[in-house]
């Protein structure tokens, strides 16, 4: 190639880059066109570049840049063909779109309504002066029962009213059996049975939270003002008011010359703050081994009452268990159910709807 034909191939071929990248009409056009003129192996621009070796020696600089400002051209047209079709593919994306729609509303989870109760009564507790305490819901039969003055002959310990668990601290380490008829054992035995006394604490799940009062008091010096809420088993049969599986929370008041009238005025306190003021509350006298005396606590419910719990001046024997003096201190203790609380305040009338996980009924909260 001579120097004359070299300016003229090159406007040729910068105008049919141009020509081929503004044409392009789609992703594939534009790619062919790139290989054609910008191809690495055999592009158009590439025989040119090669042509080059032919020029002489002294018009060799100019031809170079010449060559090079030709390749940016055929370069820009390919960007601007790549940036056209960008935009069109965004346009194209839009049409039939109404951009005015509003958008779908993301659904957010929240917390389970007893667990929203739970956290509602730790505030107005907390208000009353009472802090929060813990305790495990695996226990042992101390602090679930022995030191609440149920003795080993009482019913509330009966291995049917309970969830006693078939440990292996429970079976002296040994395995338990699971098979009846078993060599070793003569067949299973109740789980009380199983336990080889003396040796290893039978444990069950927490009947209620009154086990928290005692682990607290077994390391704090009076005065004590606690509350505690969580989970508690009973085998009991599921209805509209009973649940296997339920939660309590626990109040632990003691100091020198608590009254029976405290218990009543915090607990009256206690109910118009979480119930409401038009809600009714009525004491009636009862039993729990582990008070005296006894009420138990009735909320309006319907046409009629609801027990929602059960309350009364902590025991001289259960103050004496942790090593409190009767004589110098005195307290009042109450357990009451938060599901049955948590349903009135939102007039749910079978607690079982808390544990069925129907999100219809869950969003509600
Ligand atoms: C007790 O559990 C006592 N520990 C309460 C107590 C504490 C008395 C401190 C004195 C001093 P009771 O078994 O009555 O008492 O249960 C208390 C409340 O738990 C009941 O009033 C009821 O609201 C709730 N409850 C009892 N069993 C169930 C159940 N299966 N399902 C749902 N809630 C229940």
């Amino acid at each position: 190639m001579s120097l004359q034909d070299f300016p003229s191939q090159l406007d040729e071929l910068t105008a049919a880059a141009q020509q081929a990248f503004s044409s392009a009409a789609d992703a594939d056009a534009v790619e062919a066109a790139r290989v054609e003129f910008l191809g690495a192996k055999s592009g158009r621009l590439k025989a040119v570049q090669k042509g080059l070796g032919a020029i002489p020696p002294a018009d060799k600089p100019a031809a170079g840049q010449r060559f090079n400002a030709v390749k940016q051209q055929v370069e820009a047209a390919l960007a601007a063909a790549q940036e056209r079709l960008a935009a069109a593919t965004t346009a194209t994306a839009l049409v039939g779109y109404d951009t005015t729609t509003p958008g779908t509303p993301l659904t957010l989870g929240h917390l389970h309504p007893i667990t929203q109760t739970i956290e509602e009564l730790k505030d107005i507790m907390g208000r009353l002066g009472f802090s929060v305490a813990e305790g495990p819901e695996v226990e042992d039969e101390w602090h679930n029962f022995e030191a609440l003055n149920i003795p080993a002959a009482h019913p509330a310990r009966d291995p049917l009213e309970n969830f006693y668990l078939a440990t292996l601290e429970a079976s002296g380490g040994r395995k338990l059996p699971v098979v009846p008829g078993v060599e070793e054992t003569g067949g299973l035995r109740p789980p009380l049975a199983m336990a080889e006394r003396g040796t290893a604490p039978t444990m069950l799940l927490r009947s209620q939270t009154s086990t928290v009062q005692i682990r607290v008091m077994e390391h704090t010096p009076p005065p004590v003002r606690i509350i505690s809420l969580g989970r508690v088993y009973r085998p009991d049969t599921a209805d509209a008011t009973h649940y296997p599986m339920f939660h309590q929370i626990e109040g632990l008041l003691i100091d020198r010359q608590v009254r029976m009238a405290d218990l009543k005025s915090v607990l009256r306190l206690f109910a118009a703050s979480y119930l409401g003021h038009d809600v009714h509350i009525r004491f009636r006298p009862s039993f729990f081994p582990f008070t005296e005396p006894s009420v138990e606590v009735d909320m309006q419910w319907g046409q009629g009452w609801m027990e929602f719990g059960g309350a009364g001046m902590v025991d001289p024997h259960v103050l004496r268990s942790v090593g409190y003096d009767p004589d110098e201190v005195s307290g009042f203790a109450f357990g009451l159910g938060v599901e049955r609380l948590c349903a009135r305040r939102h007039h749910v009338t079978d607690i079982r709807e808390f544990y069925k996980n129907d999100v219809r009924f869950l969003h509600q909260f």
